[in-house]
């Protein structure tokens, strides 16, 4: 039995060794990158049973990438290197503030994806199905391959959690809005951060973006804004809040982070506060530490930051 399972693609990472923009760099770093994978390395690290599926093409990057999910201890027995296409690749500058980030994820063997590619006994064998829009804005094949995915979790009773991931680099927000709004209504669990919810509505009015939250049954979890997480649930809007962090490295992976946290609580049986309290305290953490998921932290660091949190919290 898995906690969570979550699928989407995992791609090469290319940024500077040095702390410079692309453009000013020779020498590349390899990595990998990949909003699920993130989380389920995350997840595999808080010590909850995670597996990750998704389709790379039998290359060096795939390689590479099913051996570190491997080692982090993340199940990778669904994923398949294929000759559909090529592993996806994503560049990024490494630079404090906004950093740029170029996709070579065209024709890729994980955007060529499609419902007869998932397993449901794998999606059954979870508690939660962990997915995010950056697989909708893959291709039509991944939207319909999602709506599968959604379909078969509650037909064996699994949870269901869906973190938008906009990235207008890879769709329109109009198609964007098509995909998310119904299917955020549709799952238990939506985990937007509030930059996205402006974007989704077409909106700056915070009280008219609840108020379109309030309309679904699903829990929302409602990310950003300046050092509170709102759990969004029977018409309420509770704050969880958190301390905002002086020394931030790289922020790219504190969503990804937060979802880890989140789930790992809800998957052991925290209450929606608690869990959002433990995803504030990983996506935090994150971006202290360079890269997209090598700061996630284990369990024990977590505790211990847990406790000491509690007690100035309280
Ligand atoms: O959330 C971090 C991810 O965005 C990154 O690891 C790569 O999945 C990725 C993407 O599509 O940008």
């Amino acid at each position: 039995v898995l906690d969570v399972v979550t699928f989407g693609e995992s791609m090469g990472l290319l940024m500077p060794l040095r702390a410079v923009a692309l453009e000013q760099t020779e020498l590349l770093v390899k990595g990998f990158g990949g909003a699920e994978s993130n989380v389920a390395i995350g997840l595999a690290r808080m010590g909850s049973k995670v597996g990750w599926f998704g389709r790379m093409g039998n290359d060096p990057f795939g390689r590479t990438i099913l051996k570190t999910l491997r080692s982090e201890g993340v199940d990778v027995s669904a994923a398949a290197l294929t000759d559909e296409g090529p592993t996806g690749v994503m560049f990024r500058d490494k630079v404090a503030g906004k950093i740029n980030v170029y996709y070579n994820r065209k024709q890729t063997a994980a955007s060529v994806m499609k419902p007869e590619h998932l397993d449901e006994a794998y999606i059954a064998s979870a508690k939660v199905l962990h997915i995010t829009g950056i697989t909708a804005a893959l291709s039509e094949s991944c939207r319909e391959t999602l709506r599968e995915a959604i379909r078969l979790a509650k037909k064996n009773g699994v949870k269901v959690s869906f973190d938008p991931n906009l990235r207008l680099k890879l769709w329109t927000i109009e198609q964007a809005r098509e995909f998310v709004l119904p299917v955020a209504a549709e799952v238990d669990y939506f985990l937007p951060g509030l930059d996205e919810l402006r974007l989704l509505y077409n909106t700056e009015d915070e009280r008219a973006i609840f108020n379109k939250l309030h309309e679904m049954k699903t829990t929302s979890i409602v990310k950003g804004g300046e050092g509170a997480t709102y759990v969004v649930q029977n018409g309420q809007a509770t704050p969880v809040r958190y301390e905002l962090v002086e020394n931030v490295v790289d922020t790219v992976g504190a969503g990804d982070a937060f979802c880890a946290g989140f789930l790992a609580g809800i998957t052991r049986g925290m209450s929606d506060e608690e869990a959002v309290r433990q995803g504030n305290l990983l996506g935090s953490m994150i971006i202290q530490i360079e890269g997209d998921w090598e700061g996630m932290p284990t369990y024990e660091e977590v505790q211990a930051k847990m406790n000491n949190a509690k007690h100035i919290e309280r």
